[in-house]
């Protein structure tokens, strides 16, 4: 024990470069040590108590608007991976920090842990629905990561045996050749071991905390087992040609599996219907809570509807359609009895995203409601099992919270939501889109009859008519597949008739029902929604 309890005290060690690499190796082991405990420990408290999880949050929380922009736009969905990637990087550079450091002054890199201890801690607290409690897994967690840091920044990295006499084994001269007659205390093999030891605990206990908290949560179990009720009034079936004849236009309906997927939950909420509850509250007569029960024996209402969110480029695809299952928001406010002045509704998700949706469109005769179904089944965790909002002609951050959990009757004057207040807008009005989906963006088609396809949106005013522009020729009527309503998407189609060879351009323009045009105007997704005509090249061989 001497070693290790002097080690301490000890000035600077002349480790050299070699002692740096153990000292950050030392670091990213204690890291390991300090997550995995937590997670494990986390199994018994709720998935904001995870320090990785809350930091995670609030990585994201904190990312400037416009980095998140960038993101989104570079990545899509893929948003998240590269988030992970770069916390896995900024993690290991910090804790090979502190590694560095313990090896010269154990004080100074044990201080530095516990800097970041509290910075976590900061997050974790500050998660919604957080208590002091929550903070007992990152505490134990940090003892754990503490506790490994000593461990490895007293075994030598490099001298193959120590010097006798229990004295401190960095206390020798760093390159002095090895002394034979040295008992074999804390060495470059003890090093190894030590922090594959370290590695190996890590490892089993973060995927032993992360089984068990899986183990522990019924959200997966509870949603495989539930059956939904039928609607009081169902969707009108489809017509037969929602389909527009050209292969490869995007299915009309989009199965839940390839439905976009845009949140700020690094870890998906794993919520349990039992317990949840929707609080309705604010400048309301009628305060009020509702359970899920509730929902299940509601009237509830059947519609087709196309989300968009508001990041979407021109011609991208963060777009999807699906029947919902619901309760109408309009009767959720009809019953709260919203007060004078009131104009605007804020959803809070149990994650603590935030959408301002504007009142009067959930009191109108729109199908906004409280999801509970999309496509014949309960909600997909990741799409906010078990109830989200679903309002039609919205873009998704300011009307389709997932997980949804709190709606406040405020006004915008003293509210704003999630994005609203990161630089993008209060209100979020879908904008008339079209795209082109076949040809693909530099594909090569056989020469003869191309068929050209997409799809349009105006949702709430419903597309009317669709036009195509081959190589900057006059602009043509493109054929509408049938329509489903005027809050889903529309398909058309064009049969292009002796294509000749060559690299050819089409660009596609939509007009809504009230014969509005689709402007040309080129607009990025910040602040509002991005606007412009699509177009793309292709090549006929
Ligand atoms: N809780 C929560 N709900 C949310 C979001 C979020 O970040 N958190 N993002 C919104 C945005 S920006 C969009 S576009 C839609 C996307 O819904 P989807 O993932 O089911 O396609 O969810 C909305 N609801
Ligand atoms: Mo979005």
């Amino acid at each position: 024990m001497g070693n290790r309890n002097n080690s301490n005290a000890r000035g600077p060690r002349p480790d050299g470069s070699r002692g740096r690499l153990a000292g950050g190796v030392g670091g990213v082991m204690s890291a390991g040590a300090l997550f995995s405990v937590a997670e494990l420990f986390a199994a018994f408290f709720g998935p904001q108590a995870s320090p990785l999880t809350s930091v995670g949050a609030a990585f994201i929380d904190f990312t400037p608007a416009w980095m998140k922009n960038f993101a989104v736009a570079t990545f899509g969905t893929q948003d998240k991976t590269v988030l992970l990637l770069s916390m896995a990087v900024a993690v290991i550079i910090l804790s090979a920090a502190a590694g560095v450091l313990s090896r010269i002054r154990f004080a100074a890199g044990g201080a530095l842990v516990a800097v970041f201890a509290t910075v976590m801690a900061g997050s974790i607290i500050t998660r919604a629905g957080a208590t002091v409690p929550d903070l007992v897994p990152l505490l134990a967690g940090t003892v754990a990561g503490l506790w490994a840091l000593r461990y490895l920044a007293t075994a030598h990295p490099f001298r193959k045996q120590a010097p006798a006499g229990g004295g401190p084994a960095h206390a020798a001269p760093p390159l002095a050749a090895p002394d034979p007659a040295l008992p074999a205390a804390p060495s470059r093999r003890t090093f190894l071991l030590r922090s594959a030891a370290v590695a190996g605990a890590a490892v089993v206990l973060g995927l032993g905390g992360a089984a068990l908290s899986g183990a522990r949560n019924t959200a997966l179990k509870v949603r495989q087992a539930l059956r939904l009720p039928g609607p009081k009034t169902a969707a009108p079936a489809l017509p037969a040609d929602v389909q527009a004849p050209v292969a490869g236009v995007t299915p009309f309906i989009t199965p839940n599996a390839d439905f976009y997927r845009i949140d700020t939950a690094l870890v998906v909420p794993r919520l349990d219907p039992g317990p949840w509850r929707l609080r309705v509250h604010g400048m309301v007569e009628n305060e009020f809570t509702m359970g899920f029960d509730e929902l299940l024996a509601a009237e509830l209402v059947e519609s087709y509807v196309t989300l968009t969110c508001v990041s979407n480029v021109v011609g991208g695809n963060l777009a999807g359609n699906a029947k919902w299952l619901g309760y109408p928001l309009r009767e959720v406010m009809a019953r709260a009895r919203p007060t004078a002045g009131a104009d605007m509704v804020l959803s809070t998700s149990a994650d603590g995203f935030s959408a301002s949706t504007p009142l009067p469109v959930l009191q109108d005769h729109r199908d906004a409601m409280l999801a509970i179904g999309m496509n014949g089944e309960p909600l997909p965790l990741e799409h906010g099992f078990p109830v989200r909002m679903v309002v039609p002609g919205l873009y998704g951050f300011v009307s389709a919270t997932k997980w949804v959990v709190d709606l406040e009757v405020t006004t915008f004057a003293r509210k704003a939501g999630y994005w609203t207040s990161r630089g993008w807008s209060s209100h979020g009005t879908i904008k008339t889109a079209s795209r082109v989906e076949v040809p693909r963006a530099l594909a090569r088609v056989p020469a003869g009859t191309v068929g050209i396809g997409g799809s349009a949106w105006a949702q709430r005013r419903g597309i009317s008519k669709v036009e195509i522009q081959l190589d900057n020729g006059a602009w043509r009527a493109a054929t509408l597949a049938a329509g489903a309503s005027v809050d889903t998407w529309r398909q058309w189609s064009y049969q292009w008739h002796g294509a000749t060879e060559g690299l050819h351009n089409v660009r596609v323009r939509a007009y809504d029902m009230d014969g509005t045009l689709q402007t040309e105007k080129q607009a990025p997704p910040e602040p509002d929604g991005s606007t412009g005509w699509h177009s793309i090249t292709f090549t006929v061989v």
